[in-house]
C-alpha cells in the first residue's frame, strides 16, 4: 500500500507552465525567432538550465557563456514577473481536497520540483503548511528523469520508495518516479502520458475511492 505522497509543483499544483512559457517565448522573439507551445511540451519538469539549451537549439543560436548566464537570469526575471501577483485563484482544480484528505489521515506530504521558485510559490497560494518536506532545485544535481528529486523527498519523508505515489504532470517527472519504483500518477493528457501506471486529466476526476484503497491495500 502507499503510505507517502509526492507533488510535482508546475502543472500539478498550479499552472505556472503558462508563465514559464510566456518568459522562454518573449526571451525566444528577442533573440529574433519563434517558440510555439508545443516545444514548450519538452520544457515541462526540465531544469531552467536545460530548457535554455533545447530553446537555444531551436533557435539555431549558439552562445557564449556570459551570453547563455545572462540569458538565464533574465528569462527567471520575467518569470518571477508573470508570477509576482499569483494567489490561491492559481491553485488547480480539487488540489486542496487531496491535500486535506491526505492531512487528515496524517499521511506525509512532500514536494518534488525541478524548480528553483518552489518555495515563494507555495507561499503566495497559501499551501506551504501542508507539506512536510519539500525537495526543489536547489536541493538536486541530477534532473528529471534522473529519480534523484524524489528519491531525496521519500528519504525526508522516511518513507521506502515503493510505499511513495508520485503526482505529475511531464513525461521526464513520469519517468523519474518510475525510476525511482513509485506509484506514478499522470496529471494531464493520458497521450503525453502513456508511461504513468494511472492517468487522471486533473485531480477532480480522481475519487476519493481511488486514494483510500491505494492507502487500504
Ligand atoms: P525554475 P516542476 C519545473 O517545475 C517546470 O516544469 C519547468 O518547466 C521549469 O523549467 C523548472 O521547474 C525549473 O523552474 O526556472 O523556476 O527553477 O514541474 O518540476 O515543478
Ligand atoms: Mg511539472
Amino acid at each position: 500500500s502507499i503510505s507517502a505522497f509526492i507533488f510535482d509543483l508546475d502543472g500539478v499544483i498550479v499552472d505556472t507552465a503558462k508563465y514559464h512559457y510566456l518568459a522562454w517565448r518573449k526571451l525566444a522573439n528577442e533573440l529574433g525567432f519563434e517558440f510555439t507551445k508545443e516545444q514548450n511540451e519538452q520544457f515541462k519538469g526540465v531544469s531552467r538550465k536545460r530548457c535554455l539549451e533545447i530553446l537555444l537549439d531551436i533557435g539555431g543560436i549558439t552562445a557564449t557563456q556570459n551570453q547563455f548566464d545572462r540569458w538565464m537570469i533574465e528569462k527567471n526575471e520575467d518569470y518571477l514577473e508573470y508570477i509576482e501577483k499569483m494567489d490561491e485563484s492559481e491553485i488547480l482544480p480539487d488540489v486542496p481536497k487531496v491535500l486535506d484528505f491526505l492531512k487528515e489521515r496524517n499521511i506525509p506530504i512532500a514536494l518534488g520540483s525541478a524548480s528553483k521558485n518552489a518555495r515563494p510559490i507555495l507561499e503566495k497560494v497559501h499551501l506551504l503548511s501542508y507539506f512536510d518536506a519539500i525537495v526543489d532545485g536547489n536541493d538536486v544535481t541530477k534532473a528529471k528523469p534522473d529519480p534523484e528529486v524524489f528519491l531525496i523527498a521519500a528519504r525526508k519523508l522516511k518513507t521506502a520508495p515503493e510505499k511513495c505515489l508520485v503526482f505529475e504532470d511531464a513525461v521526464a517527472g513520469i519517468q523519474a518516479a518510475n525510476n525511482a519504483n513509485m506509484l506514478s500518477v499522470g496529471i494531464g493528457h493520458p497521450d503525453i502520458l502513456s508511461e504513468a501506471k494511472y492517468n487522471f486529466k486533473d485531480f477532480s476526476e480522481m475519487s476519493i475511492e481511488f486514494l483510500t484503497d491505494l492507502i487500504a491495500d
